[in-house]
C-alpha cells in the first residue's frame, strides 16, 4: 500500500479527517504554491494591491529557473503578446532591488536581461519581458500590465461531515478566506479550521 495513502487512511479511521492541500478556484498549482494571472492590466502598485487583497497573496517573483519557466508558460498560454509585472522593485531606494537580486547567487535567483535593470525612464518596477524571451526588465511602475500573484497551497482538514456539506469549490473558497499553511499570518495554525464550524 502506498505510504501517503496509508497516512490518509490512518487519519481517516483514527481521527475522522484527512488533510488536503489545495489552491483556490481559478488558481494554478505548481509545487507548494498557487499562482493566479490577473484578467486585466494595471499599474504595478495596483497589481501589488490586487494580489494582497486576493487571498492575501503576494505579487510573485520567480525564485528559480523552473519557477520562472512555469510562470512564463502560464502567462503565455493566457496572454501571449504582452509583458507581466513581477514583485521586484527599487521604489524605496534607487538601485536597491527588493525581492530580486542583481545577479543569481547567494542572495537568490535573478533573470535580468543584458544591461538590466538600467533605470531608463526612471524605472523602478520589474517585469517579465515578452520581447526578450521572458528575461526581466525594469520599467516605470505606472505602466499598465497584467500581474501574477503567488500564494502557498492551502492545507485543509476534511471530515466526512465536511465532505457531505460542502462541494469542493466551497471548501476552496473558505480555505482561501481563512488562511493557508506557511502564510506569515497563519504560521501558528498549520491546519486551518475550514471545516470545524460544522
Ligand atoms: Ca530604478
Ligand atoms: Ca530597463
Amino acid at each position: 500500500m502506498d505510504g501517503a495513502f496509508q497516512v490518509i487512511l490512518v487519519l481517516w479511521v483514527c481521527c475522522g479527517y484527512i488533510l488536503a492541500e489545495i489552491c483556490p478556484p481559478d488558481w494554478n498549482r505548481y509545487g507548494e504554491s498557487c499562482y493566479f494571472i490577473s484578467n486585466t492590466t494595471m499599474d504595478w502598485y495596483q497589481a501589488n494591491r490586487t494580489c494582497t487583497e486576493r487571498s492575501r497573496a503576494n505579487l510573485a517573483y520567480p525564485t528559480s529557473q523552473p519557477e520562472q519557466d512555469y510562470i512564463w508558460e502560464l502567462f503565455q498560454n493566457k496572454f501571449p503578446s504582452t509583458d507581466l509585472w513581477i514583485g521586484c522593485n527599487d521604489i524605496e531606494e534607487e538601485g536597491n532591488w527588493q525581492e530580486c537580486p542583481m545577479k543569481s547567487g547567494t542572495n537568490g535567483y535573478a533573470n535580468w536581461g543584458d544591461g538590466e535593470p538600467n533605470d531608463q525612464y526612471e524605472s523602478d518596477c520589474g517585469l517579465i519581458r515578452l520581447s526578450n524571451n521572458g528575461l526581466w526588465d525594469d520599467y516605470p511602475c505606472t505602466h499598465g500590465l497584467f500581474a501574477v500573484c503567488k500564494l502557498p497551497v492551502c492545507s485543509v482538514r476534511l471530515t466526512p461531515k465536511c465532505l457531505l456539506r460542502h462541494a469542493m469549490e466551497e471548501l476552496e473558497k473558505s480555505c482561501s478566506g481563512k488562511g493557508c499553511r506557511s502564510h506569515p499570518q497563519y504560521q501558528t495554525s498549520l491546519i486551518d479550521n475550514c471545516c470545524d464550524d460544522q
